[in-house]
């Protein structure tokens, strides 16, 4: 006989088929913590064992990436592709280069992926992959050479309408470039395999500016929804990559004040906000991975607090959008302490679990970032679209789609998360993305 369905009885199940995999653990207990009791008022989902489903990956490939440094010594990694769930579009989403990457992160975002993808409302499955690479003190050429040899086995399992891979923490337009100049060569085929391409590579308008700037559009309707605006709010972001830059800039174009970015070295605060002119120069140089944040922050005369987090400044909103479980516990207490609203995550689980709590008890209003930060992927899909068609938007269009795409999200959150004095983002988005994936996976039947 199967056990009830409880919390507790699903993940010791989770735990022990999947040893050794905290981030994955934390991903899928975070979701079922709301999902159970809605799953119990729908027998046909627990009949089905939907869930027990969910939290299998389709498949995970795994493959040895050998290359040459500059040196000419041989270099041997890793790389990943998990594809999680196609239950409602091809496999989409990003490719991560970090030196501890593992399969627990991989699950982890793969999973996360399919409800932040089911929530932009399009046709999108959910895949996340990568390498245990470090990027950093890499030349160009050894990058570009990484990146051939990472595509000599990873196209065998993409294509635009099987899996579509994008960028994540340190794949940005120069990686995908690299690897979709490979993918091009091998498959003799030019097509939507892969996006984040840059403009000239039939890339979409403003794909880098999306996950941060449609963050900041889904904080302003969070904010909107209790009669209040970004007007003149202190903002507290972290990262100084794609995400927090871009989500700085719309928060400043919006009118608020933006009081930090930060890297894994430590804080850049600047009390009275940065300017646009700052923020600019910044943007040019990190993008470009010119230089340390401390070091632009010596030429702009700006304060840069060493080993430092931006948790502990004094703000009305925070943004955490470098990587994650950045912001623990005690970082959310100090949050809270200092009198901050509302939460919005550009990064993928920026929260520790106790964070999470914290915040939530509070009663602050919390965005997940399946919800917030989703305008990346959204746009990704406009990208997709784009190459399919060979029609080309504007600028404006696509900030237009983006626009409404994060409005629609916000929606879907709150037709699910509305609660008497407070809504539940993490709630509501975790049913509604739940509800279209769980519904097409029964239609199937058991697959
Ligand atoms: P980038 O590589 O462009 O930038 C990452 C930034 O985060 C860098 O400034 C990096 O600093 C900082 N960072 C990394 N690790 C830490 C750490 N342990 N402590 C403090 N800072 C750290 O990545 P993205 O901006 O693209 O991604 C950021 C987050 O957003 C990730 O969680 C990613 O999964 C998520 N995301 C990205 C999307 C996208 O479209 N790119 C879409 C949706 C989510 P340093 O240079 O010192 O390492
Ligand atoms: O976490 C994410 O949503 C991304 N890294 C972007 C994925 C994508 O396919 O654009």
């Amino acid at each position: 006989m199967q056990k009830a369905l409880n919390h507790s009885n699903f993940m010791d199940g989770v735990k022990r088929r999947n040893p050794g995999e905290p981030e994955f653990h934390q991903a899928v207990s975070e979701v079922a913590r709301d999902l159970i009791p809605f799953v119990k008022t729908r027998p046909e989902y627990e009949d089905a064992q939907i869930l027990e489903r969910l939290t299998e990956p389709d498949r995970i490939i795994s493959f040895r990436v050998a290359w040459q440094d500059d040196q000419c010594n041989t270099r041997v990694n890793r790389g990943f592709r998990v594809q999680f769930n196609d239950a409602i579009g091809p496999y989409k989403g990003g490719l991560r280069f970090h030196r501890d990457l593992n399969l627990s992160v991989l699950k982890f975002l793969g999973f996360e992926q399919i409800f932040k993808n089911s929530l932009t409302g399009l046709a999108l499955g959910a895949a996340k992959g990568g390498a245990n690479f470090n990027p950093r003190g890499k030349s160009d050429n050894e990058i570009m050479r990484f990146c051939q040899a990472f595509m000599i086995e990873l196209y065998r399992y993409i294509g635009p309408d099987i899996d579509i891979p994008a960028g994540d923490l340190n794949v940005g337009n120069r990686e995908i470039a690299f690897l979709f100049g490979q993918y091009k060569r091998l498959t003799h085929r030019f097509n939507g395999a892969l996006t984040g391409k840059s403009l000239s590579l039939g890339g979409s308008h403003l794909r880098p500016e999306a996950t941060g700037y449609g963050c900041a559009y889904f904080m302003k309707h969070m904010l909107n929804h209790r009669n209040d605006s970004l007007d003149g709010k202190t903002c507290a972001v972290s990262g100084a990559g794609n995400v927090a830059l871009h989500c700085a800039e719309k928060l400043i174009d919006l009118g608020a004040r933006v009081v930090s970015l930060s890297d894994s070295n430590g804080t850049l605060y600047v009390k009275n906000g940065l300017d646009r002119e700052s923020l600019d120069l910044i943007k040019a140089a990190k993008l470009n991975r010119k230089k340390p944040l401390s070091a632009l922050a010596d030429e702009l005369k700006l304060q840069y607090q060493a080993g430092q987090k931006p948790w502990a400044l004094p703000c009305d909103l925070a943004f955490p959008c470098a990587t994650e479980n950045e912001l623990d516990g005690q970082d959310a207490k100090a949050l809270v302490d200092n009198g901050c609203q509302a939460i919005a995550e550009g990064a993928n689980m920026p929260l520790t679990a106790d964070a999470q709590e914290i915040i939530e008890q509070a009663r602050l209003l919390y965005a997940p970032g399946k919800a917030a930060n989703a305008g990346g992927v959204a746009v990704s899909s406009l990208e997709m679209s784009q190459n399919t068609t060979g029609l080309y938007w504007s600028v404006e269009e696509v900030e237009h789609r983006l626009e409404a795409i994060m409005e629609h999200i916000h929606l879907e959150c709150l037709c699910q998360g509305d609660g008497k004095n407070y809504v539940d983002y993490a709630r509501g988005a975790n049913i509604a993305a739940f509800i279209k994936v769980a519904d097409a996976m029964l239609a199937y039947g058991v697959v």
